[in-house]
């Protein structure tokens, strides 16, 4: 009679560990998929926005705005360094625009606009369209010397005309 019983017993503990054993893994494969599912959502979301940060300086830049990019261009405002009796802009590149790209200089000393960075297609070839003057900055940099300009408002541009820097001459 104790062993039948003893085996219904055991039966019985034996199907009681199987299930819970079985509930066990249920449950943790749906915590897993859960917790997989989750971080991708949040990283997919965040990570495009640091690749389109960090992309810029490393590698070569297109035109942001010949390219689709629809903002407008960022103004930011550079000094005019005088050197040698010459008034030299210095423009690099930031996210596909040219920056800084608001200046402001005098009307008594030439100017020198000088680019540099690693830029591709229309960025790479700035240009002043009131000026008459183009340039090329297929080794990195280009100088563009204007001379002595009249006051008044002078643009420069990538050489589809879009991407736009301001030069007030006073
Ligand atoms: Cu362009």
């Amino acid at each position: 009679m104790t062993r039948p019983r003893s085996r219904g017993f055991e039966a019985a503990l034996f199907v009681a560990i199987v299930a819970s054993a079985l509930v066990a893994i249920v449950l943790g494969s749906m915590a897993l998929r859960s917790s997989n599912d989750a971080p991708p959502a949040q990283s997919g979301a965040s990570s495009p926005s640091a690749v389109a940060q960090n992309s810029p300086s490393a590698e070569p830049q297109i035109c942001a705005s010949c390219w689709g990019d629809g903002a407008p261009d960022p103004q930011v405002t550079g000094e005019a360094v005088v050197e040698d009796g010459v008034q030299v802009l210095h423009v690099g590149l930031v996210g596909g625009y040219y920056q800084p790209n608001v200046f402001t200089v005098q009307a008594g000393l030439p100017v020198t606009v000088v680019f540099s960075g690693n830029a591709e297609g229309c960025l790479a070839e700035p240009e002043f369209p009131e000026l008459g003057v183009k340039t090329d900055m297929a080794s990195g940099t280009a100088t563009a010397a204007l001379g002595t300009l009249k006051p008044g408002k002078y643009s420069f541009t990538c050489s589809m005309g879009v991407n736009e820097g301001t030069i007030t001459v006073e």
